[in-house]
């Protein structure tokens, strides 16, 4: 039998944090949590790393910290910590080192020259896990383009990797006219993907523009936070996928929520962040995060049982800048509390409600633990969609169809030839049903 699954990669992990006063551990001012300190900061940054190495299938054999002042251009590391390195991949027969931090081309190639292993940077394991997990075409297509472009200053050390794979007498490198061939066919499918992403864009407009007039709400959040769970709770819908991994949701899914005075919402679960996330990536999944940006409310999702929750939010704020969608209401969802004890919850509650009123405290996993999150919502959706008097005369049904399509009909009644109806509805339906001819006022109910 021939062994067809790849062997199981052995991993060092590298974290090099940069001195100073504030490191790299540098929030945006509004913290609500105690400062941990830059070692602590440093070991939970691994931690994340060793769950990223592990849900690409690695195993973690060992790790190698250093404070620096600033990153070697070279090597990023200084000498005497290469050569640690090196020793420490002899010791422990590892075929892969992965670096906390983004790596220059230069770096890359120059650490795996010195050590004789295969060096990747945490951007490009974000990549991978990605690249497996993506399922919709979509998915894939945005996963591609990141990689590519990821890919392509980085042509030459690919091609050593591929070099070394193949080994023997009389291979060499490729030559600059294999790499300028690749380069070209790599701008070319990049063009492609470009194209068909946007098309796919397209399709999606057609059917947002559809929805129009209903609350539309978007589930946001450092990844493995509970978003997922938190619209399966919700929603009722046991389909959706909820995972203790990082990346369960590449896809965004809508679906409605119930709430109590008749009353309904869209809400959207998306794609989680992480710190340090690859650019590229965020660029290339701007689009299906564009659901952020129409939303009427952001649900932010926190893991308040997470030691780091704190400077997950501020990544997860930072990202949300970055695809421009920094200025939207928010609503804090402090999710996970069941796993606080109740001490320390008190304590947090009152400290987290100072710096962000609007914030609620939830727990996805027990009956009854989003209570708090259903009236929320309903308040924010009773500030933005009044309740509203129409009147219509009895006769014209095409109008009368028209409110019960638009707007959110709580009761009505005759009263001679009119119809009266109650219902909530966003401005711009009013003014809508209002040029059509109904008699839309406020309600004094
Ligand atoms: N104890 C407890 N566990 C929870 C709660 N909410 C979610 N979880 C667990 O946390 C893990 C992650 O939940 P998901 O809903 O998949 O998280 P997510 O934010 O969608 O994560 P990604 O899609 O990976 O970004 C799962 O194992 C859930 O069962 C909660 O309120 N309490
Ligand atoms: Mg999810």
């Amino acid at each position: 039998m021939i062994e067809l699954e790849s062997p199981v990669e052995r991993v060092i992990l590298v974290g090099a944090q940069i001195k100073g006063p504030n490191g790299r551990n540098n929030g945006n001012g509004s913290s609500a949590a105690p400062a941990p300190s830059r070692s602590q900061v440093m070991g939970e940054h691994l931690e994340e790393l060793e769950r990223l190495a592990d849900t690409a299938g690695a195993v973690v054999v060992g790790q190698l910290t250093q404070q620096i002042d600033r990153p070697n251009p070279a090597t990023y590391l200084g000498k005497g910590k290469i050569e640690e390195l090196s020793q420490a991949i002899v010791d422990t027969g590892a075929t892969l080192v992965i670096f906390d931090d983004e790596l220059t081309p230069a770096q890359g190639k120059n650490v795996e020259d010195a050590t004789g292993q295969r060096v990747m940077d945490r951007a490009e394991l974000i990549l991978d896990i990605f690249a497996t997990r993506a399922r919709s075409s979509e998915a894939r297509m945005q996963v591609e383009l990141a990689q590519l472009q990821y890919m392509l200053p980085r042509l030459t050390r690919m091609w050593t990797h591929l070099e070394k794979f193949r080994g023997g007498i009389g291979v060499r490198g490729p030559g600059e006219t294999q790499l300028e061939t690749d380069r070209r066919l790599i701008n070319n499918r990049i063009k492609l993907l470009r194209q068909r992403l946007q098309d796919v864009q397209k399709s999606r407009e057609v059917q947002r523009t559809s929805r129009k007039g209903e609350f539309r709400a978007s589930l946001v959040g450092y990844t493995n936070a509970g978003k997922s769970s938190v619209l399966r709770s919700l929603s009722g819908s046991g389909s959706i996928v909820v995972e203790d991994r990082l990346f369960a949701t590449l896809d965004p899914l809508t679906r409605e929520v119930q709430l109590a005075d008749n009353s309904s919402i869209l809400l959207t679960d998306t794609v989680g962040f992480i710190r340090k996330l690859p650019h590229h990536l965020v660029a290339s999944f701007r689009a299906t995060l564009e659901e952020v940006g129409e939303a009427d409310l952001l649900l932010h999702v926190i893991d308040i049982s997470h030691p780091a929750w704190d400077e997950q939010r501020t990544v997860v704020e930072g990202v949300l800048g970055e695809i421009g969608a920094g200025g939207k209401p928010v609503l804090n969802v402090f999710n996970k509390i069941d796993l606080v004890s109740e001490g320390d919850l008190i304590g947090l509650e009152s400290s987290i409600r100072n710096l962000l009123p609007d914030s609620v405290f939830v727990s996805a996993a027990v009956r009854g633990g989003l209570d708090p999150l259903q009236r929320a919502l309903l308040s924010a959706i009773r500030a933005r969609m009044p309740i509203t008097e129409i009147r219509v005369p009895v006769t014209a049904g095409k109008l009368l169809a028209e409110v019960h399509r638009e707007a959110e009909v709580i009761d009505q009644m005759h009263e001679g030839d009119e119809l009266v109806l109650h219902a909530r509805m966003n401005a711009s339906i009013a003014g809508r049903l209002r040029k059509a001819g109904a008699a839309v006022g406020p309600s004094e109910g």
